[in-house]
């Protein structure tokens, strides 16, 4: 049966039964089911509560409702036609050389906390939530998209993520990039020949070869979808804010799953409506609502979180330096034609311009803060660090040095993915929306 997810989901729901393709997959079955029932209790409160939201939300509330579902199944239907799903955990992997293959890319990067127990059976407990809720997803086996993957793309980005392929590729079968942690002449050569490694390793495991057009195909449907998501976040600048800080975020963290050509389409389409909403001067969040920027660890899903708090206490989030936002979308691959090589040169060196915090120095990334305050005439940032995650939580004095020079309110967190901080979080957070009032 041919596969489209449209939003009619009832017809489509009815028609398949999921389970026997998630026992096929090597699913736990009764602990998949808890994930399930968490997750979609935590939508319903999270972003169904939510008042007057765009009409063109209702297509990622679809995909969100059927991400194990649907999704897992146009993955599986691929497979059988011979595409390769690959597995990744950081904006440092270029999806530009996994499409060239005509390979599926998914994110990994998990956020929420189950499986964290068995996860510590093979970690340090003093691990991030990021790490520990991916480890942990393989072994509860909670994971669709994990099982669905043909191999799985590491990086040596932070040593916990470094150390814990290490570990995980036991489970799994993996592939490291090496990416460097400066910024040098050296480091720009290192990484550009890891991007061929991987180019020679993706048309190992597809069987297909890559050229200067499937490669430049790729580059044009990464970028279109990278071009959507900017008109987003530049939409979200207007005041007032026409989308809330929660359903951007969604729509960042579902890139990370969804079809690329589909997505792009979708994330268009709630622009259009989002035009005719800021010509109208419609918001989301009473007028003055206090407006935030984020910057930070990624946020991968489920983890909602903080925007969670601060938009139940009446902010609202602007803007999102994090790879899970601007960090991940800035900075496009020229589209000029040029040979194989050329093309591959040109994503490592729009790959090594990303500012994570593992690299030093990282003056860049204070530099992108401030001009995001800027531009989304912020009133303050929320510094987000997960606990453990020394890269960022290093880089919150910098930055807050930086807000203070320009008188921008600066708050850092430190948390994890459990609610037992939430009262306390959102304390500081009302307190700090006070302030920036
Ligand atoms: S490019 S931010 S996706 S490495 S939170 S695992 S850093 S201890 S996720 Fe990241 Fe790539 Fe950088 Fe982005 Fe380590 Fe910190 Fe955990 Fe983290």
């Amino acid at each position: 049966m041919a596969l489209t997810i449209s939003p009619d989901k009832e017809d489509l729901v009815e028609q398949f039964d999921h389970t026997p393709m998630w026992r096929a997959l090597g699913l736990d079955l009764d602990a998949h089911s808890q994930l399930l029932e968490i997750l979609g209790t935590a939508y319903k409160d999270v972003f169904l509560s939510q008042q007057n939201r765009p009409k063109a939300m209702a297509y990622l509330d679809f995909v969100m409702s059927e991400i194990h579902g649907l999704r897992i199944r146009e993955l599986v239907a691929a497979k059988e036609k011979g595409r390769k799903v690959v597995g990744t955990f950081c904006l440092y992997v270029p999806e530009e050389v996994l499409l060239a293959v005509d390979a599926i890319s998914v994110g990994l990067c998990a956020g929420a906390e189950l499986g964290t127990q068995a996860a510590e059976q093979i970690l340090p407990r003093n691990t991030c939530a990021l790490i520990k809720s991916f480890v942990g997803f393989k072994l509860a086996k909670v994971c669709p998209y994990v099982e669905a993957c043909d191999v799985v793309i590491g990086e040596t980005t932070c040593d916990g993520k470094t150390k814990a392929y290490e570990s995980f590729a036991r489970l799994k079968d993996m592939f490291v990039l090496q990416v460097p942690r400066m910024k040098s002449p050296e480091s720009s050569t290192l990484w550009r020949s890891e991007v061929r490694r991987l180019a020679n390793r993706m048309e190992e495991i597809s069987g297909r070869s890559i050229t200067s057009e499937s490669l430049l195909e790729a580059i044009k449907t990464v970028n279109a979808k990278r071009r959507a998501l900017h008109r987003l976040n530049a939409l979200r600048r207007a005041d007032p804010a026409p989308v809330s800080g929660l359903d951007a975020l969604l729509v960042n963290q579902v890139q990370f799953y969804d079809d690329p050509v589909r997505l792009t389409q979708k994330i268009d389409e709630l622009c259009d409506e989002l035009e005719g909403r800021v010509a109208r001067h419609e918001c989301v969040k009473p007028s003055g609502a206090p407006r935030l920027v984020v910057s930070g660890c990624p946020m991968s899903a489920p983890n909602w979180k903080l925007h969670n708090l601060i938009e139940k206490s009446g902010g609202v989030v602007v803007g999102e330096e994090s790879c899970v936002g601007e960090r991940g979308t800035r900075n496009l691959v020229s589209e000029e034609p040029g040979s194989k090589g050329d093309l591959l040169d040109r994503i490592a060196d729009r790959y090594l311009k990303i500012d994570c915090a593992i690299f030093t120095p990282n003056d860049e990334r204070a530099e992108h803060v401030l001009d995001l305050v800027r531009d989304t005439k912020a009133q303050g940032v929320v510094h987000y660090a997960l606990q453990f995650c020394t890269p960022y939580q290093m880089e919150a004095f910098k930055l807050a040095q930086a807000c203070e020079k320009r008188k921008i309110p600066f708050l850092r967190i430190e948390t994890d993915y459990g609610a037992e901080d939430a009262g306390q979080l959102s304390t500081r957070v009302q307190a700090f929306l006070e302030m920036v009032r």
